[in-house]
Formats: C-alpha cells, structure tokens, sequence
C-alpha cells in the first residue's frame, strides 16, 4: 500500500503556511469569474485543475476581442484582416516558444492537446525510425496518452513497448530504469514530468542524460509540467515536449508539441490538407516549412490567442512562484487530510511531488465519494484518471483525487477536509 505521506511534519507546513496558518491565493480569485459560482448552495472549491484549469478573464477577453475584431482564416488571404489574425496566431507561437525557451518559434507546432502532440510523434517519427526488434521505454505511471500511441506504433512496426517499475512509494525504480536502459538500449524513452495521479516528480534531468547515454531520444510528457513549474527544454535537454492549453489557464483544443528542429525537420508530415504543402500536383506533392508541415488544416485560430494570453498571464505571475504555491498547498492538504479517519492517501511525500492528491475513504467507493463532496461543493476527479496500468500498480480500482493550481486556497483544502467529514458521516464509520 502506498501511503508515504507521514514525512511532512507539522513544522514543516507551518513553516509554509505562515504564521496566519491560511495560503491565499497566488492569482486573484477575482480574476477567474467562475469561482464565485456557488455549487448545491456551497461556495465552489475547484478541485479539479489537473483535469482542466479555470480560465482568467484576461484569457476570455482576449479570444473574445480577437473574434470581435480581428478573425479571419490564417495564411491566406492577402486582405488586412487575415493579415492580423496571422500576426496574432504567430505571436502567440512566439510566445510559447519564449515560456519554454525553445531555440525558435519553428519548434512549436500548435495541434489539439498533449494526447495528439504524442501521436504526432509515435506517427511521423515511430513509423519512419522503429523496426522490428527495437525497443520503447515508457513507465508504469504513464497516462494513456504516453502509453497508447506507443503500443500502436509498436504494433505497426515491429517493436516492443516496456515499463520502468514504480516503488511503493509511487516513485520511478530509478535502478530498474538504469538496467532496461543498458539491456534493451531502447530507441525512445517517452516519460512524464509529473504523474497526474500520485504527483510524483520523476528526476528528468538524470533520467534525461542516461537515456541519451544509451542513444536514446526522449520525449517528455508535460501535461501535468508546463502549467506547474519553470520549463526550460533546451535545459531540459529532451527532444520533444508535448502539453496542453486547457490545463495551463487556457482554452481547450489547442496543445503544442515542441520538438528539436533537426528531428522534426527530417520527420515527414502526420497528417496531409492545406497550409502544410508546398506544392501539390496530381503526381504527388512536397512540404512546408516547420512549423507549417505538421499543421494541416485550418487550425484552433482563436484559441491559438487564448492560448498566448494564458502564457502571459503565467509568465506574469512567475512559474517558481506558481510552483512554491503549489507545493505548498501539497504540503497543507496532504497534513490536513491525514488526520482524516479512514483515508489513504497515494504517492511520495510532499517534497517529492506537485499539486496533486489522491485518496481513498475507508471502502467508499471512489464516484460515491465524489458525488458526496460535490453535495458540498467541492469538485475532485474520481476514476483511473486514465491511468489504468497504475491503478492495477496500486492495487486498487479507482482514487479520488484533489489538484491544486494558482487560484487554489487553503480554505478550499480545509473544505475538502470537511466534506470528507461528512462523507464519512454519512457512510457511518
Ligand atoms: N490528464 C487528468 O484528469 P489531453 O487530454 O490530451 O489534454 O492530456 C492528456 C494527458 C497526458 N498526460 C498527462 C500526464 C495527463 O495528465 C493528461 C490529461 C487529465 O488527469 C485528463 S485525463
């Protein structure tokens, strides 16, 4: 059983909370409209940012002028209107590649989320690299995301897929890692920067640096990373790096794959259409230029702007910042919830993981216990939070599970408490 939680000491989380023993907010709470709604007469506690974060208004005005004032398609029309919506749609991928540091904007390919980010990858480069025989290395607290994609890919060429172990304290088996790299040698290591169940924080950069040792690539999934803490992918050191707008204070249907120029420069497209041609005759046709190779189609146009936005508005409350709130959010909620009876929470201590927390109450199942606390208002993801392979890892079917990010509060946390209270009330033990 999982339960490494016992290493924060009260001391700790006070020294993090203050001497108010409250954490405010690090974003106003004002800017984000949806949180003043009340849920079943309760005020909201959003708990449930790692599945899809809030939007601030800064984010909403900007989609909201750019389609009053400026929305046409992109890379077409030779008229003043379509000439700004490309402007826009291309100052937001700079914006992007300045958040992560990459060395242009031609690394940043816009697609739909971190899921098609990673198909794009286990197509284009999988199908035209991998061969019978070679191997790809995942791990076993991989979303389906970074699991699925591979398995097809190793289906349609030959390869195989394996996993690095986690421990009992649901962090990677870094000498389990050591040894499948040295014995398969694999041609990708495709891991995540933070799991979106147990919040552990796999050490990227050694994993990072021993997978290129072997001379393997590395793609890291950062879902759960780049709307949590400071990204740096030439840092890094990875060669491709997938996210998504909705969990980074964006909108939906907009994510970006990030690669290195050189890799995506040789990869043929993933998919085929307009705007990612050079030219096309009946005989065949040839590419565009990155980024537009990989972008067929017209794309997500206006969320393209929200997405830039949201970049700012996380580039103005400082990444370090955001990731200190965090963490100390973490800290409070995994000391408040482990005086609740009956719980059990999953993953490392709070040292070693991000904003995210989940739990079991006593043999309730993980869906009633979400639907009671929304009685309550508070909001938390309940499932296998696409993550079934860890679940059978924990032995256990389904976790409850609270995320934190820049809106969050203590309070919110004492809530949850509360409710879980409750639940426990209702269920009688
Ligand atoms: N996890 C969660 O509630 P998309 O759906 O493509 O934007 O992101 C997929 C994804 C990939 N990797 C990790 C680590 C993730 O957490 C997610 C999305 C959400 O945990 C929705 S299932």
């Amino acid at each position: 059983m999982l339960d490494a939680t016992g290493t924060t000491t009260t001391s700790d989380a006070a020294a993090i909370i203050g001497v108010e023993g409250a954490i405010a907010s690090l974003a106003p709470r004002s800017d984000f409209p949806i949180l003043a709604r009340e849920i079943n007469g309760k005020p909201l506690a959003f708990l449930d940012s790692a599945a899809s974060s809030q939007k601030p208004a800064a984010v909403l005005d900007a989609m909201d002028h750019f389609a009053r004032t400026s929305y046409a398609n992109i890379h077409r029309g030779a008229y003043t209107l379509s000439e700004e919506a490309t402007r826009a749609y291309e100052r937001a991928r700079k914006t992007v590649a300045k958040f992560i540091n990459a060395r242009s904007a031609r690394e940043v390919i816009y697609t739909r989320n971190t899921t098609e980010s990673i198909n794009l990858v286990a197509r284009s480069w999988a199908d035209a690299n991998l061969r019978p025989g070679d191997t790809i290395l995942l791990s076993e607290m991989e979303h389906h995301s970074n699991i699925v994609p591979w398995q097809l890919a190793a289906q349609r060429t030959g390869a195989q897929v394996i996993y690095t172990p986690i421990t009992d304290e649901g962090e990677l088996d870094l000498v389990a890692y050591a040894e499948l790299l040295e014995r398969h040698k694999p041609r990708l290591v495709a891991l995540t920067q933070m799991s979106n169940v147990l919040g552990t924080l796999p050490p990227l950069g050694d994993l990072i640096t021993q997978a290129h040792a072997i001379g393997a690539l590395v793609l890291v999934d950062g879902a759960q990373g780049a709307p949590h803490m400071p990204v740096d992918v030439r840092a890094l050191d990875c060669d491709f790096y997938a996210f998504s707008g909705h969990k980074m204070l964006g909108p939906s249907g907009i994510g970006i794959l990030w690669g290195r120029a050189e890799l995506l420069d040789a990869m043929p497209p993933f998919m085929g259409g307009g705007d990612m041609i050079r030219e096309v005759t009946l005989a065949g046709s040839t590419w565009s230029d990155l980024p537009w190779k990989f972008e067929a189609g017209t794309p997500a146009i206006i969320e393209a702007v929200g997405l830039g936005a949201a970049v700012d508005y996380l580039r103005q409350l400082g990444m370090e910042r955001v990731h200190a709130h965090e963490r100390a959010l973490t800290a409070y909620a995994l000391e408040r919830l482990r005086a609740v009876p009956g719980l059990t929470i999953y993953g490392p201590p709070a040292e070693r993981r991000g904003g995210v927390v989940s739990f079991t109450l006593g043999e309730i199942h993980a869906h009633d216990l979400a639907t009671l606390l929304d009685r309550e208002g508070v909001a938390v993801r309940a499932g296998h939070h696409c993550a079934q392979p860890l679940m059978e890892r924990l032995n256990v079917a389904a976790t409850a599970r609270a995320s934190f990010y820049v809106y969050t509060t203590s309070a919110e946390v004492d809530a949850l408490a509360e409710a879980l209270e409750h639940a426990r009330a209702v269920f009688a033990f």
